[in-house]
């Protein structure tokens, strides 16, 4: 139902705009019945997992998706992070920006490696390379930028600095799955790139991830070390773990991969409607994607300019939950303001100026193939109401708030 007036709001007594929650990143499942005659295929040759006929061919479709020479299947993206960071001799202190989720600093940290963090390059969603170049010391090993949002951080600049400064470096490419930079696709830049197939990801495997490299030797050692360090029966050549990927999780991203352009089709005409009708509405931005490139568009960003607004944008995400809109506020408040990072650095945050800034403002919409041109019409109209009754919504919440405590 559409608001006329405020008590028309979830939050003032009025009736949910949606009956159903409206996810950010609801998975998406593809062909039923090509998954479940995968599934069939997997219990008649009883092989679950440890690298079988659907990994290897899910690998080999991902890497000539990509046009990268290696595709290493993984359990997770994390482990991924964690196997192509041990594999590269990661250690001491590697730089990441603050803007990721944490899985990015918890994947060095949880080895005993120093994630520093970074700032955002000025108006921008991506770590700044000047800052990088500043923060290396005798202990810096490498860098990890992060494609936020699956649009490329600055390659350019950061391999510059890791070949000039002999550092490693990784690539979270955990939302740029189908995403390209400059016409390559992503997964060959820097040493690796490491990719999420989380079930909230577009493209998902339940739980899944990879590592993809065009080399030779990183690849071997890191299908090594995803299997407890095995090169052979009772032969074990390196420290390794289990970051298997399983032969169900490979059917899921079989089937998905065969229909991916139908998947980004879906996000990408959402994100061109919210485009058209968040234009019209003051106090809120659309962070737009760049159309000349191969993107995923899963992701739908936009920030919420408080003074134009006149509400926060934490009291627009509460307005929205509300009503059944469960919108995130990714990343907030930012790894340095996470533990252990909050104890381990408390003055990181000073040097982080954009990226304080940023994680104030911004906020994720529902989107997705579960998601109709309807629902993101009435998303936007509410948004439209919001953010034009923002100061009387936002001192109506401070007052009830008051009231109750
Ligand atoms: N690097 C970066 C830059 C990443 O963004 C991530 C993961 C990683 C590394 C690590 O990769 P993985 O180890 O995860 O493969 C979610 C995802 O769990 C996480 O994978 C993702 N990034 C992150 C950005 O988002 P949460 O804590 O927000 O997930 P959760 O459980 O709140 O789910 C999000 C929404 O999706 C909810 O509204 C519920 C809905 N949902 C979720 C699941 C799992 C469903 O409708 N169905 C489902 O099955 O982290």
């Amino acid at each position: 139902m559409r608001k006329k007036a405020l008590n028309d709001l979830a939050l003032f007594s009025g009736p949910e705009a949606f009956e159903e929650p409206l996810h950010v990143g609801r998975p998406n499942v593809g062909d039923r019945d090509k998954l479940l005659a995968r599934i069939e295929d997997i219990l008649d040759r009883r092989w679950l997992t440890n690298d079988g006929p659907f990994v290897r061919d899910l690998e080999q479709n991902i890497a000539d998706y990509l046009g990268v020479k290696h595709c290493v299947a993984m359990c997770n993206g994390t482990v991924a992070l964690e196997i192509a960071s041990r594999a590269l001799g990661m250690g001491g202190e590697v730089i990441v920006p603050s803007f990721t989720f944490v899985a990015t600093a918890h994947a060095l940290q949880w080895q005993g490696i120093t994630p520093v963090f970074c700032d955002l390059a000025p108006g921008s969603h991506h770590i700044d390379p000047g800052q990088v170049a500043e923060l290396i010391t005798p202990r810096t090993s490498g860098i990890i930028g992060v494609h936020v949002w699956g649009e490329a951080c600055d390659i350019e600049g950061l391999t510059e600095i890791a070949v000039s400064r002999n550092l490693r470096l990784v690539f979270d490419a955990a939302h740029a799955f189908a995403c390209s930079h400059n016409r390559k696709m992503i997964g060959g830049f820097g040493d690796v790139e490491v990719f999420s197939f989380h079930a909230t990801k577009f493209f998902n495997t339940f739980e899944g991830g990879a590592v993809t490299t065009d080399s030779d030797e990183l690849a071997e050692k890191m299908r090594h070390m995803r299997n407890f360090g095995f090169a052979g029966y009772d032969l074990v050549c390196h420290l390794g773990i289990n970051g298997k990927m399983t032969e169900i999780a490979a059917a899921m991203g079989l089937v998905l991969l065969e229909g991916i352009n139908t998947l980004v089709d879906a996000n990408q005409r959402h994100y061109r409607h919210y485009r058209d009708r968040l234009a019209e509405i003051a106090g809120i931005t659309l962070h737009e994607y760049n159309e000349g490139e191969q993107l995923n568009y899963q992701y739908i960003v936009a920030e919420i300019d408080d003074e134009i607004a006149r509400i926060s944008r934490d009291d627009v995400i509460c307005v929205l939950h509300a009503e059944n809109v469960l919108a995130r506020r990714y990343f907030f408040p930012g790894c340095h303001e996470m533990e252990p990072y909050r104890a381990i650095s408390p003055g990181a945050g000073s040097r982080l100026v954009n990226t304080n800034r940023l994680v104030r403002r911004v906020m994720q919409l529902p989107t997705g193939s579960t998601i109709s041109e309807e629902d993101v019409s009435l998303v936007c109209d509410l948004l439209q109401f919001v953010l034009a009754n923002g100061q009387e919504i936002a001192s109506r919440m401070a007052a009830e708030a008051e009231g109750c405590s």
